[in-house]
C-alpha cells in the first residue's frame, strides 16, 4: 500500500511539474499577427463574397478583440466582426453576405488585443483591403443592360489579359465575383472569365442579350461612337465569325449579327491604302509591350528603329524585306542588350528606300 501511495505521489508530482513548466512557457509565448487570408493568395484582391480572415499565431481573447479592433468601409456601413471562441482568427464580413464591388476596407488591430493566455499584441497593425469587382457575363460596359454597345469593350480591350474568374468559362447570367484587372473596365469585357478578351466573349453578349442588372459602380459610360473609334480594326470580323458558335438563345445572336455586319463590311470593302502607312502603336501608353503596325503597298526592304528623345538608337525591330499588306512588330521595352529602358517618350521610325515616317510613343511604368 505504502509503495503504491508513493508511486501515486510521484506521478502527481510529475504532472504538477509538467503543468507548471507548460504554463510558464505558455504565458511567455509571443502573440503575433500572422496573415490576412484570401481564398486565392495569388492576388491582392478579395472576392466580394468571401469573408476577410485575420489570423494570429494563438487563440484570441474576444474581450480584448472587440474594443481594440476598428474597421471601415468606403461604400458600405454593414460590416460585422465575427469570432468563434477557440479560434486563431476572426473575420470581417458584410451583414448582407457580400461586400460591395470595388469597396475599400480598412482594418486596424490595436496593440492591446491579447491572446487567450493574456499576452498582448504589443503593436498595432493597419490593413487596406481592396474588394474585387463583379462581372455580369455580357454586360461588358457594366452599364446595367446587355445590348449591342457591349460589343465595343471587346474591341477596346481586345487580347488584353488578366486574372481568371473563379467560375471561369461560365456565361450563365448572374453576379460573378472576380479579381480586378489592371484596367478595371477590361475585367467586364472578359465575359466568359477565362482570363483573356477574345472572340468567344461575344457569346456572353449573345446569350444574355437584353438582360439587366443593378449597377453598383458604373465603370463605363462612354457613348457608342467614342467606343467604336477606339476599337482595333480587325476585331469586328473576328467576333462576327465567332458568333456562329454561340448558342441561339433569344434574339441576341441576330441583333449582334445585324450590329456587326455594317462594321465588318466596311472593314472588308475599305480599299487598301496606296501609300506606306505607319499606324500609331497600341497600346499607348504601354508597359512594357506595344505593337507597331504598318502597311506596305508593295513588298520592300523595311527598317523599324526605336530611338529616344536625345536621338540615341535604342533598338532595331525590323530590318528585312517585308511583304505587301499589313504587318506588325512588337517592342518589348528593351534596348539592344535586352535591358528594360526607363519610362518616357520614345520614337519609332519606319524607313524604306523612298521614305521615312516617325511616330511618338510613351512608355509608362
Ligand atoms: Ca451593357
Ligand atoms: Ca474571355
Amino acid at each position: 500500500m505504502n509503495i503504491d501511495n508513493g508511486k501515486k505521489i510521484c506521478f502527481l508530482l510529475l504532472i504538477i511539474s509538467f503543468l507548471v513548466t507548460y504554463s510558464v512557457k505558455a504565458q511567455t509565448q509571443e502573440f503575433t499577427f500572422d496573415s490576412l487570408t484570401t481564398f486565392s493568395a495569388e492576388y491582392d484582391d478579395f472576392l466580394m463574397n468571401q469573408p476577410i480572415q485575420i489570423w494570429f499565431n494563438d487563440v484570441l481573447d474576444f474581450f480584448t478583440l472587440d474594443p481594440n479592433t476598428s474597421f471601415q468601409s468606403l461604400l458600405s456601413d454593414s460590416l460585422i466582426l465575427r469570432y468563434t471562441i477557440g479560434n486563431h482568427y476572426f473575420t470581417i464580413e458584410s451583414y448582407y453576405g457580400y461586400f460591395k464591388p470595388l469597396d475599400n476596407i480598412s482594418v486596424t488591430l490595436g496593440a492591446d488585443i491579447a491572446s487567450g493566455r493574456g499576452v498582448p499584441l504589443g503593436a498595432s497593425h493597419t490593413f487596406d483591403i481592396k474588394i474585387g469587382p463583379a462581372v455580369y457575363p455580357g454586360d461588358t460596359d457594366n452599364n446595367g443592360i446587355v445590348d449591342e454597345r457591349d460589343i465595343l469593350p471587346l474591341g477596346i480591350f481586345w487580347q488584353d489579359t488578366g486574372p481568371m474568374r473563379p467560375d471561369s468559362a461560365s456565361l450563365i447570367w448572374g453576379m460573378k465575383p472576380t479579381y480586378r484587372w489592371d484596367v478595371v473596365r477590361a475585367t467586364y469585357a472578359d465575359a466568359d472569365g477565362n482570363g483573356i478578351v477574345e472572340a468567344h466573349d461575344i457569346c456572353g453578349i449573345s446569350d444574355n442579350f437584353g438582360r439587366t442588372q443593378i449597377v453598383f459602380t458604373p465603370e463605363n459610360n462612354k457613348d457608342y461612337l467614342t467606343l467604336l473609334k477606339q476599337t482595333r480594326p480587325d476585331f469586328a470580323a473576328q467576333i462576327y465569325a465567332a458568333l456562329v458558335d454561340c448558342s441561339n438563345k433569344g434574339t441576341g445572336k441576330q441583333a449582334l449579327l445585324d450590329a456587326l455586319e455594317p462594321i465588318v463590311n466596311r472593314v472588308s470593302e475599305a480599299p487598301l491604302p496606296k501609300e506606306i502607312v505607319l499606324n500609331q502603336n497600341y497600346p499607348n501608353p504601354f508597359n512594357p509591350n506595344t505593337t507597331i503596325e504598318f502597311f506596305l503597298p508593295e513588298g520592300t526592304n523595311v527598317t523599324i528603329l526605336v530611338f529616344n528623345v536625345t536621338g540615341q538608337d535604342i533598338k532595331t525591330l525590323i530590318n528585312k524585306t517585308m511583304p505587301r499588306g499589313f504587318s506588325q512588330v512588337v517592342w518589348d521595352g528593351t534596348d539592344y542588350n535586352n535591358n528594360p529602358v526607363s519610362s518616357g517618350i520614345y520614337f519609332y521610325r519606319l524607313n524604306t528606300e523612298d521614305m521615312s515616317i516617325v511616330k511618338r510613343m510613351l512608355l509608362l511604368k
